[in-house]
């Protein structure tokens, strides 16, 4: 018998079948989600124009029409301020790009919204032609409207009632959660949409990758190099190590530098991501809440985790917009490994 074919969706049709479970949602959220998909399509536009800068001008200089061109993560700091809450459904939002939170004055929307958001990630690489990635987090304000301050915008990533990223790489992609799994939209160029490709996507408990800077490794603690040795090595010795990554004999390495696209390798195919504190950065280098905590809400719900080595990063309640954290992501398995690394650590063991 043949098989009806599946329905195309995109990813608007996806948001509105998630609003359809709750009959007295207000269209707010699903509004928010489809400003952040409309601002999406046009850095992903202004991305693949990145290589044409230095014949039609270079960044801080003037394009053809005498107009400034801007750093594009720049340019999409501003398309993500000028998109998000066009129906008012947004009260703060703050970006990796900008040193203070913006409150947004009520006015006639409900403001429910807290959205934070690094405009994009990794943008160092993109003259080499390399993947980045936008990533943001959507909290709900706790306050009245009218006394929205910073506890509002101070939430754990626990609290988050969405996160996602789009990856601007060979494809543009978007994955989003909003607490019922983990699903991925790939952008059709020739229509403008973001179709449904990866439904309810689900991350293996142990990975084969590791995903770390290891010219850092003088700087790291002793604890960080025993990860990364047992990531090597498995539980065998340096001798053991063959060029086979099979179960328990040591991992596979590989580094893009670009967060948002190690994280959706080894979401895929499952791994582990690494950046520990160093001497030189002992908070580590990601950010809690623009960063880690979106990824973290994005692995869980594909059944991975997110740890500072400590801790559920899900649990941390930052103590300020651009607090950083030590941030290892990925299969669960081999997170929950690092912790008992640590922890064995710690305690001597
Ligand atoms: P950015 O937010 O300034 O772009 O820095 C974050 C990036 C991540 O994308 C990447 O994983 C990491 O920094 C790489 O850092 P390093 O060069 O220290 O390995
Ligand atoms: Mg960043």
């Amino acid at each position: 018998m043949t098989q009806a074919p599946k329905n195309l969706q995109t990813i608007e049709t996806h948001i509105l079948a998630l609003q359809s479970m709750h009959p007295s949602a207000s269209g707010d959220f699903t509004g928010l989600l489809s400003d952040i998909t409309f601002a999406a399509k046009i850095i992903s536009r202004e991305v693949n124009k990145a290589g044409l800068v230095d014949i039609l001008g270079a960044a801080g200089g003037e394009n053809v029409q005498g107009e400034v061109i801007q750093k594009l993560d720049d340019y999409g700091n501003n398309v993500f301020m000028k998109c998000l809450g066009t129906r008012n459904q947004v009260c703060i939002m703050g970006s990796e790009e900008m040193a203070d939170p913006v409150f947004i004055e009520p006015s006639s929307g409900t403001g429910n919204y807290i959205v934070v958001f690094d405009p994009l990630d990794g943008s160092s690489n993109i003259d080499a032609n390399v993947s980045v990635g936008t990533i943001f987090g959507i909290w709900k304000r706790k306050s009245r409207r009218d006394k929205v301050g910073m506890d509002d915008l101070l939430q754990a990533g626990c609290e988050q009632v969405a996160a996602g990223y789009i990856i601007y790489g060979s494809s543009t992609m978007f994955v989003y959660t909003a607490g019922h799994g983990a699903h991925g939209f790939t952008l059709d160029p020739s229509i403008g949409e973001f179709l449904l490709s990866h439904e309810n996507i689900t991350t293996p408990f142990l990975g084969d990758i590791y995903s770390v800077n290891e010219a850092y490794e003088p700087s790291w603690e002793p604890a960080v190099k025993e990860v990364v040795r047992q990531m090597k090595y498995g539980t065998g010795t340096e001798s053991s190590r063959t060029d086979e990554a099979t179960e328990g004999a040591g991992k596979t390495s590989r580094y893009i530098g670009s967060l948002v696209a190690d994280f959706h390798r080894n979401l895929l195919y499952g791994g582990v991501y690494l950046y520990p504190p160093t001497k030189g950065k002992p908070e580590g280098k990601l950010r809690l809440m623009c960063e880690a905590a979106p990824l973290a809400m994005i692995a869980e719900a594909a059944g991975g985790y997110a740890s500072d080595g400590r801790q559920n990063i899900m649990d941390i309640v930052p103590t300020h917009l651009h607090m950083r954290v030590p941030l290892y992501i990925g299969s669960r398995g081999d997170v929950m490994l690092v912790e008992k690394i640590i922890a064995d650590a710690k305690t001597g063991l």
